[in-house]
């Protein structure tokens, strides 16, 4: 293959002019990007790549191997479940960015989100909130980036979808005469290697591809449904007060039946597009899904990795149901 060196400059993968199937193809090697990102930038027309995370844990072995800041990039409304878990694979200096701040209720102040973080001992070197949409700690975080870089390189890191490629993007738009774009799209997997983005003299961002999650509800939904289920405005909650016996169900895909407790009150954050009824508990209706029970604390959220969380109010038991691959977990309520 020839100058097999030349990489993308929307998503980092190889470029190659010889076969059509196989990642990097672009018609010519005179072409800075693939024919895949040309394709997303161009029409919207998204192309699903399976990633695997031994790759990108490879490239966080290599990130752990320099002393470069890293920003850790994540998404509000997707939270992991444990976000000092990257800790395992980097010791590097790290702010912790909470990005999509635009996709919270208005209400919900900065000040109570980093709080939540302090209590739950959530230690990095900073930790801001941003949006990369509102353009909002921008300019701040950039003053951050100054202040704690150790190095020219700054690597920017996190899950897929969190938003690292847009947050670049936006910087080079900012602060630098660089035309360099990098792709964005709502699918997982965007970028797909490493990209360097020569931001000043003083600073370069390095892309990396996202952590793929394996239980995120994102990994198993067609393109129709994934647009509906990506919040792209300020989420309007919906609360429903439920007694128990009484049950809600999310489109064709999640049923929750409140078994035990007061009457209680069940405040759902998912993207505005997606349908919430109330159903008869005594119907079958999503029973075949997997079961999983939970006995609910006092102010806990239920997470379902990749759709959103649903506020709790009061202590009682419930029973979910949803596609077994799928992750979902109970915290402490952010909001
Ligand atoms: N509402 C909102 N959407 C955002 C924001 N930042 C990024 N997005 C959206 O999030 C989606 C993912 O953005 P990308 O930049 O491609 O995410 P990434 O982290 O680079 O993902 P990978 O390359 O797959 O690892 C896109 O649809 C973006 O438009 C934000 O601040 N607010
Ligand atoms: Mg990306």
């Amino acid at each position: 293959m020839n100058e097999k060196s030349k990489k993308c400059s929307g998503c980092g993968v190889n470029l190659q002019d010889e076969n059509v199937l196989l990642e990097g193809y672009t018609t010519s090697l005179e072409n800075d990007i693939c024919q895949r990102c040309f394709r997303m930038k161009n029409y919207g027309e998204y192309q699903v790549v399976t990633k695997s995370n031994e790759e990108y844990l490879e490239i966080l072995k290599g990130v752990g191997k320099t002393k470069d800041l890293v920003l850790y990039v994540t998404d509000l409304i997707n939270l992991e479940e444990d976000i000092l878990k990257i800790r395992e694979y980097i010791k590097n200096k790290m702010i912790l960015v909470l990005n999509k701040k635009d996709i919270l209720p208005k209400s919900v102040k900065e000040e109570k989100l980093l709080k939540y973080f302090e209590e739950n001992n959530v230690h990095f070197e900073e930790i801001i909130v941003i949006s990369v949409e509102k353009n909002l700690n921008i300019d701040y975080l950039l003053k951050r980036i100054k202040f704690y870089q150790t190095t020219k390189n700054v690597y920017v890191v996190g899950h897929t979808n969190a938003g690292k490629s847009t947050l670049i993007n936006k910087l080079i738009k900012n602060y630098s005469d660089n035309t360099q774009e990098l792709t964005m799209s709502p699918l997982p997997s965007t970028t797909l290697n490493t990209v360097r983005i020569e931001i000043n003299d003083y600073l370069t961002l390095i892309d990396t591809p996202g952590l793929v999650d394996m239980g995120s509800i994102l990994n198993y939904v067609d393109s129709k449904m994934l647009k509906r289920l990506c919040p792209k405005k300020e989420i309007k909650p919906r609360t429903y007060q439920l007694r128990k016996g009484q049950s809600i169900v999310i489109e064709d895909i999640f049923r929750l039946d409140y078994i035990e407790g007061e009457k209680n009150s069940f405040t759902l954050f998912i993207s505005n597009d997606l349908k919430v009824k109330r159903i008869n508990q005594n119907r079958d209706y999503l029973k075949d899904l997997n079961k999983v029970d939970y006995t609910v604390k006092y102010d806990s959220d239920l997470v379902i990795n990749g759709l959103g969380f649903i506020k709790i109010v009061n202590k009682g038991k419930i029973s979910i149901y949803i596609d077994k691959t799928i992750n979902t977990f109970m915290r402490k309520s952010l909001i």
